[in-house]
Formats: structure tokens, sequence, C-alpha cells
């Protein structure tokens, strides 16, 4: 059993250098420490990161320290203990680390990994998705970019290595092809490390179909759905719903893109369903639409609106809800998609959560510390089962 007897936290910088959240405790089993990231196309249903402000909930956990040392944490379905005591006192960011820290130490307890705790029959690896080349507000330039988020590499491979290596030889290869394409190209990258270009969509997606790897697009499109219409880069171009799915459908049915996240804006539960409907081989995934959100999942289940949906931890900060959404996910045949945030640390739980709830996919990125902190995680998941 475990027992939190301190709580500290504080200030630490994430990789775009915005301030988040460290969480430290001190337990009967030794010290621990975890942090959350953050995110920068936020979907507005997200619970917010911190109750009042980040400075805050760090005196907030101060003054709650002694509080933890009555509940005894000896499974993971313990974390509810610690929820009754914070739910309401702290945001989505600090729940989230503190679990995390929790977590960690327990499995040092039990003798067990992080995943162990969750699923000790965990068997499947999620595939890797890696964010190759960016646009839209992750990749904060002047002038001309692409409108889409993020354009995603999704190897199919036997192992997580192997993946992984498809996944650094791809970006390798894309920066090679954007250089001979794009002449405004200067090997730059954005918030996630993707390659910053000043192409447009579809010209992106005719430079990564020379890589011939199954692709996945972030559209994020609540990022840039106002007055109703999608407003792309180019200032003569607003499109309106029916033009948003048209355009979309041509890119579904032209390119090898076998998944497709946020097409819509966030609480466009019928155009997803629309878009689903006519590609049921394509995911349609949730993201800014379902925001780890259990009301929402169910929402989405009902419209039948996604294939698939995307888990951010800090989306919703308590563990416990994280285990519901997946859960009913899977009950709805619901891929599910652990994903990092545009902000990251090197934490590294992220591949524990992955692989113990039993995602199909991982969302991490390709290159930069915090993005492999994950990825060679799940390695060495992988590693250690074989
Ligand atoms: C997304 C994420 C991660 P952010 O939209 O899927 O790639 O971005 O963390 O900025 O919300
Ligand atoms: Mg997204």
């Amino acid at each position: 059993m475990v027992i939190v007897k301190e709580v500290s936290a504080k200030e630490i910088l994430d990789s775009r250098k915005d301030k988040t959240i460290l969480v430290s405790i001190v337990t009967n089993v030794g010290s621990f420490s975890a942090s959350a990231p953050t995110g920068k196309s936020t979907g507005k249903h997200e619970a917010v990161p911190y109750k009042k402000s980040l400075s805050e909930d760090i005196k907030t956990l101060q003054e709650f320290s002694s509080y933890f040392s009555k509940d005894i944490i000896e499974k993971f379905d313990d974390l509810r203990r610690i929820e009754d005591i914070v739910e309401g006192h702290l945001g989505a960011n600090t729940t989230f680390a503190l679990e995390s820290a929790i977590l960690k130490a327990l499995a040092k307890e039990q003798k067990k990994e992080i995943w162990q705790l969750i699923n000790s029959d965990a068997n499947k690896f999620p595939r890797l998705v890696g964010n190759c080349i960016g646009g839209g507000k992750h990749s904060d330039t002047e002038g001309k970019k692409p409108d889409f988020q993020e354009f995603l590499i999704i190897p199919d491979t036997k192992t997580v290595k192997e993946a992984f290596n498809v996944l650094i030889e791809s970006k390798k290869h894309a920066e090679y092809l954007l250089k001979k394409k794009d002449k405004n190209f200067k090997s730059k990258t954005n918030d996630e490390n993707a390659w910053i270009t000043s192409l447009n969509d579809k010209e992106v997606l005719d430079v990564l179909s020379e890589i011939k790897v199954p692709l996945g697009i972030d559209v994020a499109a609540s990022g840039f759905f106002k007055r109703k219409k999608y407003h792309y880069e180019n200032p003569l171009l607003k499109r309106t719903e029916e033009e948003q799915m048209g355009y979309l459908s041509n890119i579904l049915s032209n390119y090898h893109v076998i998944y497709l996240e946020d097409p819509f804006g966030e609480d466009d539960f019928k155009s997803f369903a629309e878009l689903r409907k006519k590609f049921p081989n394509q995911m349609i995934v949730g993201d800014d639409l379902t925001t780890t959100n259990q009301k929402r999942l169910e929402k989405a289940i009902k419209n039948k609106s996604i294939s698939a949906i995307i888990v951010k931890p800090n989306q919703i900060g308590s563990l416990s809800k994280v285990k519901q959404v997946c859960e009913l996910a899977k009950k709805n045949s619901i891929k599910i998609t652990f994903s990092h945030r545009s902000g990251e640390t090197e934490e590294n739980i992220l591949a524990d959560l992955a692989f113990g709830f039993q995602a199909e996919f991982l969302k991490c990125g390709i290159t930069g510390k915090e993005r492999e902190a994950k990825i060679k995680r799940l390695i060495e998941i992988q590693e250690s089962l074989s």
C-alpha cells in the first residue's frame, strides 16, 4: 500500500518554454514526481488546466499536503479517493500530474510497471502516429502555411522500434522533398518539431504521398472556424460546412489518408457523422469534439460521429475518468489514440497509459527529447515482454 505523506508542486517550462506544473510527493516507499503538458489548440470543452492559475494550484496543493495521508492507495481505482479530496479545488493539469506521481509510487511498491496497474494482461502495442509536417496554430510563422495543423505518418510495422525508424526516415525524406518543392523551405520546425512549410494542404499531401506510408491529418478545424465558415489561409477562401465536407471528401478519396482528426468545428457532431458514414473505412477522429469527456463521447456515439477518439489525460485531469472514457470507447468499437500535447515535458507515463489501456494508436511526435521519451518508453515495454 502507498500512503502519500507530503505533496508539493512547482513551475517548470515545457518544450515551448511555457510554464507548466511538476508535482512531487513523499510516500512510505519514496519520493516521486510527474509533470503535465500544455496544449495550444485547446478545445473549448476541455477541463481548465488550473483552477484559477498555476500558482494558485501550487498553493492549494501545499495547503492540502497533509490531507492525503489518511487514504491508503492499493490499486489504480483508489485514485478516486484522491479525486474526492481535490475535485473542484485543482485544475486538470495539476490533478493529472498528482495522480501520475501516485501511480509511480504504487508501481514501485508493488514491484510492477505502471501499465500493469491498469491491465497486467496488456499485450497489443499501439501504432505510432508521428507529426511530420505542420501548419495551423502550431506553426507560428509569417507568410503562407498549410491550414491543417498536422500531417501525420502512421507506420504499419511489427515492432514499435521499426515504426520509430520509419518515422525518422520519413521525416528525413520529407525534408529532402520539401527542399525540392518549397522555395521558402528553411528546414525549420514548429511546436511539435514538425517541418514548417509554405506549401498548401494538397501540396503537402502530394509530397508525403511520394514517401508511400499511411497518412493521417489533424485538421484542428475549430482553430479556423468562425461565424459558420472555415477561414483558410488564402483570404479569399472561406468554406461553408458543405464546402468543407466536399473538400475533405476529395482528400479522403484521393490520398492514402487513413486517419482524419477534427475535420469540423468542435460542436458539429452532425458533419462528423456524415463524413464517417461516407468513409467507413477511414478513421474519423474526435479530439476537440470529445475532449476526453464521457458526456461528449456519449453524444458522439449517439450521433455516430466518430470511429476513433483522442485521449489526452490532461484534457480531463482525472485518470479514473480517462479509464471510463476508454471503457466506453472500447464497448462501442471506437478506436483509441492516446496523445501528447503540443507543449510537452520529458514525462513518459503516456506510453504506460496507452499500453495499459490497450489503445490502438499513440500520437506523440517524431523527434525532440520530449516526444522521444514516450516512444522510447513504449519500445522499452515491448522489449521487456519479448
Ligand atoms: C492536437 C494537439 C496535439 P494541442 O490538437 O491534437 O497535437 O495539439 O496540444 O495544442 O491541443
Ligand atoms: Mg487534435
